[in-house]
């Protein structure tokens, strides 16, 4: 049995829709960050730097979106690309954990959260957040699937970010980025994805952004001890 420990940001996402397309048995364990219980010391145990997604796999850890996908993808082989693409997995994986992902979240928190003056910050962050999404439409233009012929792990790698292209690069860059948006509409056509993305819905997670939620996620904020 696997535990899931989540919720509904873009990183779990992704093993959400792989758990949830591969029908093994897990079970969820939310953790509500804007209550700051990633940094309980249960969740510390298991992932040091305290965030989601974890999983635990009959007593094997795995912290980290990425590497759990690759994890489980290999241990139960599935939605693995062929032997003969494994270059281009790892590149694209890699893509997506150290630019994709990081580059959407810092464009989310000045486009959304950041206090003023964040115009710099805002404009560096929103140009590498697009420029990824750039590299992802002129590779997607050439081909259906990210990685190979079929749908795997890196089309889940990447489908946890572009699923939320609106909140990271504003609506109005949909336009330009037809094949991102195909990709996205493949994906949740899978009732797998539809089940992923519903969720949320069996835990109340904080919705609310207030002083408790600003403590949690802006820590960086805090007064220096
Ligand atoms: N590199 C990590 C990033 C994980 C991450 O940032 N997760 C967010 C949720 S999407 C989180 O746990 N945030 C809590 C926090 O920043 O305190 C991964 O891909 O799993």
């Amino acid at each position: 049995m696997i535990d899931f420990y989540y919720n509904a940001g873009p990183n779990p996402m992704k093993v959400a829709l792989f758990l949830e397309e591969s029908g093994l048995p897990y079970r969820l364990v939310p953790v509500d960050m804007l209550r700051g219980e990633q940094f309980s010391p249960e969740i510390v145990r298991l992932n040091p730097n305290s965030k989601l997604p974890i999983i635990v796999d009959d007593g094997v850890t795995v912290f980290d979106s990425n590497a759990i996908l690759l994890y489980l993808a290999e241990k139960y082989q599935l939605f693995l690309p062929a032997a003969e693409h494994r270059g281009q997995l790892l590149s694209w994986l890699m893509f997506a954990a150290t630019g994709l992902g990081p580059y959407s979240g810092q464009a989310v928190h000045f486009r959304h959260y950041a206090p003023a003056p964040k115009d710099y910050a805002q404009q560096r962050y929103s140009f590498e957040a697009r420029r990824h999404y750039d590299v992802l439409e002129a590779h997607l233009a050439q081909r259906q699937w990210m990685v190979g012929d079929a749908y795997s792990i890196v089309d889940m790698a990447v489908w946890g970010w572009i699923r939320n292209m609106d909140h990271v690069l504003g609506p109005e860059a949909r336009a330009d980025l037809p094949n991102v948006v195909r990709l996205v509409q493949e994906i949740e056509a899978h009732p797998a994805a539809q089940a992923a993305v519903g969720l949320r819905e069996k835990h109340s997670f904080k919705a609310e952004f207030d002083d408790e939620a600003r403590r949690a996620m802006f820590r960086h904020l805090e007064p220096a001890k």
